[in-house]
């Protein structure tokens, strides 16, 4: 596929120099990344140096045994201090950090549920929150807590204070059912879990700890769960001496409880995070302390551009990857003040969200191609009903921003005077790797890119054999060095970490990214070349979507793709073998949604359930979703010597028009 065929505005420079960025052209930036890379270490210290350690490194990066890098090996330093500890020793003590909105609203529309917190208010809470799960929970450096949190303070408060002793946070998003809950639970082997009653969407009640009840039957590592009142349920059932209260966990606790933050290694895991990859369950992601918050601090500087005065908004759950680096550590790192909102954007109106930018005044915002999507839909006249002229910065993340959606944005939240960028990271990465950096040197505008690598990473687009593509061809995106803020391993499977990223092309790092790279350098990521999708910008497997169905007892076989969507990207639908006898109804379509809404959750219901009575496979028996996708998409089938019976792709066509 060529630049041509993908639609992609190939020469369309934008330029913007509004609020301090300074634009340059760039070969003037690619002279300034080659001094980067090439002094390569020196260049990460220089920006580690920002931070405070407890303890210097020794060694920035350690190759020795590759892939497993490490970074700032010796250091020792503390997320909860350098987020909250560093800015209350100054003038920022009583600075707002976060204002947090809640969903419910009055009559006239307005917010009822507000509350706001200083770096000094953040400070107390965290220390009294550590102090908890210290000693009335005897949690330690190296233990795994499960966080099934929706987006209150209280989540980021728990994963400060988790970090402040040292305990290693596993968050899972509050969209997954119970068995996925489950499967995280015991795959990270946690003794805590932290959840809350329940939470607003949409108008509707979500009742969380029921939820979490149903994954305990299936995970007895856990021997206390704590839970948050948001919403004040009075019938949430509770296990005697399991089950806690926050405020009843919280007995004891000294109103000016101080704990000591502990000096952390820099290559002591912070956390975890469970991502879908091509094959097999959802891996838990082990990131670092020390590399991360480097890599996180710089990304914030140079892409975000955060100041003092700025009101800073992230619209990501703290369920995915883009929540914790940029909304927990990121802003914090930087004393900045962040919104953080409980709902959905198109609730109780499509203005949710330029109402919260009018009202705090937000100058930069973090957000996602669908819901650009999603709101253009709405159409304009929502968001010209709002003051957006605060905003300077927009940057999207998640998927691919279609030329269309980026120019709708640019328009009618940027009014043309903002730098706006698509930031391409993933899971793995730990932030941000390729990006506009109007914090550092703007490069030229294109609408839809992903702009050049960021300083200190080199990124490239190669071919099946590893060697770089011309520009303007397609191939896979790689790394060709470390990074700081780069996964460890994968928790409990190290070679799978190995061959996962590291295989396809020795010594370097395989993202399963489709990319192209144009005449100037920038990149463009086109989509996954693997068997995950986004939806939404959620990251899935097919795989757990087929062995969600396969667990029904309706179901022989299963093959699930992702097909392009207009609003959400991508969206999953599943061809379906029956088991002998089994009719394949409507009904029964209703049930296998249903089905998966409640074995992975409700983001990975598929689109469309169709009946086959076989898979189109190779001679070896392995599915070809590859021609699966060629039939919903209407592309060219393509080579198909390998398969092994061609009525099964007639039968696939034949189903898939049937429900057209
Ligand atoms: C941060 C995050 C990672 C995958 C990644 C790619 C896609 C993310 C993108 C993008 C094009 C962007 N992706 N950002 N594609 N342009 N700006 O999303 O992490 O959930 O792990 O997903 O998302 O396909 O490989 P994660």
């Amino acid at each position: 596929m060529s630049l041509e065929e993908k639609n992609l505005p190939f020469d369309e420079y934008i330029y913007n120099d509004k609020w301090r960025s300074r634009t340059i052209d760039i070969k003037t930036y690619w002279e300034y990344h080659k001094k980067s890379v090439e002094n390569l270490e020196e260049f990460w210290a220089s920006i580690a140096r920002e931070l405070e350690w407890f303890r210097p490194w020794e060694k920035v990066l350690d190759a020795s045994n590759p892939p497993f890098y490490k970074w700032f090996v010796g250091g020792e330093l503390n997320l909860s201090y350098l987020a909250i500890d560093r800015h209350v020793k100054t003038w920022r003590k009583n600075k707002l950090a976060l204002i947090w909105e809640g969903e419910p609203v009055d009559q006239t529309g307005y917010p009822t549920d507000r509350r706001k917190f200083t770096y000094y208010d953040l400070w107390r809470e965290v220390n009294r929150v550590a102090y908890m799960l210290r000693n009335n929970f005897g949690i330690k450096k190296g233990d795994r807590i499960t966080l099934y949190l929706p987006m209150i303070p209280e989540l980021p408060i728990a994963m400060y204070a988790a970090w402040r002793i040292g305990a290693i946070t596993n968050v899972v998003f509050s969209g997954f059912s119970a068995d996925a809950l489950a499967d995280r639970i015991n795959d990270s082997q946690s003794r805590l879990v932290i959840t809350a009653d329940g939470f607003w969407r949409r108008g509707k009640v979500v009742r969380l700890k029921d939820i979490v009840d149903k994954a305990l039957e299936k995970a007895p590592s856990v021997e206390n769960v704590i839970v948050y009142k948001r919403l004040g349920l009075n019938d949430v059932p509770m296990t005697e001496g399991r089950d806690w209260f926050w405020d009843k966990a919280m007995a004891g606790v000294p109103h000016n409880a101080y704990v000591e933050p502990e000096r952390i290694e820099s290559t002591h895991p912070s956390y975890m995070l469970y991502t879908s990859g091509t094959t097999g369950k959802p891996k838990g992601i082990v990131h670092d302390t020390g590399g991360w918050a480097v890599h996180v601090y710089a990304t914030m500087k140079w892409v975000f551009d955060l100041r003092d005065d700025d009101i800073y908004w992230c619209t990501a759950d703290i369920g995915w990857v883009t929540g914790h680096s940029y909304i927990v550590l990121g802003p914090m790192l930087m004393g900045a003040t962040q919104v953080m909102y409980e709902g959905a954007p198109d609730f109780p109106q499509p203005d949710r969200w330029w109402s919260i930018i009018e009202r705090y005044g937000v100058t930069v915002l973090y957000t996602s191609p669908t819901a650009i999507r999603t709101f253009m839909r709405f159409g304009e006249e929502w968001p010209r009903k709002h003051d957006l002229s605060t905003l300077r910065i927009i940057h999207s993340v998640g998927e691919p921003i279609n030329p269309e959606a980026w120019r709708w944005a640019y328009t009618n939240l940027g009014y043309q005077n903002v730098a706006f960028g698509s930031t391409w990271w993933m899971t793995e990465t730990g932030g941000i790797v390729i990006s506009h950096a109007p914090g550092l040197y703007l490069v030229p505008m294109k609408a839809g890119t992903n702009g050049p690598p960021l300083p200190g990473f080199e990124a490239d687009v190669v071919d099946d054999n590893g060697k770089p593509v011309p520009p303007g061809v397609k191939g896979y995106l790689v790394l060709k060095r470390p990074w700081p803020g780069m996964l460890q391993t994968i928790w409990g499977d190290p070679e799978r970490y190995i061959k996962t990223y590291w295989s396809r092309f020795p010594g370097m790092f395989y993202a399963g990214d489709y990319a192209i790279k144009d005449k100037d350098g920038y990149i463009w990521v086109l989509g996954r070349a693997d068997e995950v999708i986004k939806v939404a910008g959620h990251r899935l497997g097919t795989y757990e979507l087929e062995s969600a169905l396969i667990s029904h007892p309706a179901v022989a076989e299963a093959a699930v793709i992702g097909i392009p969507d207009p609003i959400k990207g991508e969206v999953p639908i599943a061809f379906v073998v029956l088991k002998q006898g089994v009719a394949g109804t409507d009904e029964l379509r209703k049930e296998l949604r249903q089905h998966i809404r409640n074995t992975v959750g409700p983001i990975a219901e598929p689109a469309q359930i169709y009946f086959v009575t076989k898979l189109p496979k190779t001679r070896s028996g392995k599915i070809m979703r590859r021609l699966l996708r060629a039939v919903a998409t209407g592309a060219p089938l393509g080579d198909v010597t390998t398969l092994e019976d061609e009525t099964s792709v007639e039968e696939a066509k034949r189903a898939y028009e049937e429900l057209k």
